[in-house]
């Protein structure tokens, strides 16, 4: 049985531990609640500059249900690509990234699904032009309900977008 003295020098030396230890990244989702009169929203949506029509680009915004059933987003689409997927990225213990189509996405009531760089992507392909950062692009989500979602995505620099990369 452990003396309370000790004990409470141990929790002291804890707490220095933790507070020398760096401060973790400010989560970026927000708080998102289901109510009755909730519907599902998309927020902070950018694109990724792409001057290479021949090369790729991807989409990235935070999705919150805010209603009370579940929403299963299935597509999506934009002018600047013919072609738009969802893609999982992932490291493997060597460190090698690489992505895997994500398929549909279901939102239980009051979740968020980031999407975001290392992570949930909308990958964009075949350009039907170069994307320069500030362009703006409309991005239309498609819910297996038949719901849509249009929201106005900015391009980011691949400066901007390396900064927004999480680890
Ligand atoms: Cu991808």
């Amino acid at each position: 049985m452990m003396k309370p003295g000790l004990a409470l020098a141990v929790l002291m030396t804890l707490a220095a531990c933790s507070a020398q230890a760096p401060a973790p990244p400010a989560p970026k989702a927000l708080s998102c609640e289901a109510s009755a009169t909730g519907a599902v929203t998309a927020e902070g949506a950018w694109l990724r500059e792409q001057k290479d029509i021949n090369a790729s680009s991807a989409a990235y915004f935070s999705l919150c249900n805010g209603g009370t059933a579940p929403a299963t987003l299935t597509d999506l689409s934009t002018p600047v690509a013919a072609i738009a997927m969802f893609h999982q990225s992932s490291r493997d213990d060597k460190g090698i990234v690489s992505m895997a189509p994500a398929g549909e996405i279901t939102l239980a009531p009051g979740e968020r699904v980031v999407f975001a760089p290392g992570g949930r992507h909308v990958m964009l392909m075949s350009l039907r032009g170069p994307i320069a950062s500030g362009d703006h692009a409309e991005l239309t989500l498609r819910f297996a309900d038949g719901a849509t979602i249009a929201v106005d995505a900015v391009a980011k620099s691949n400066v901007e977008a390396a900064t927004q990369e999480d680890h």
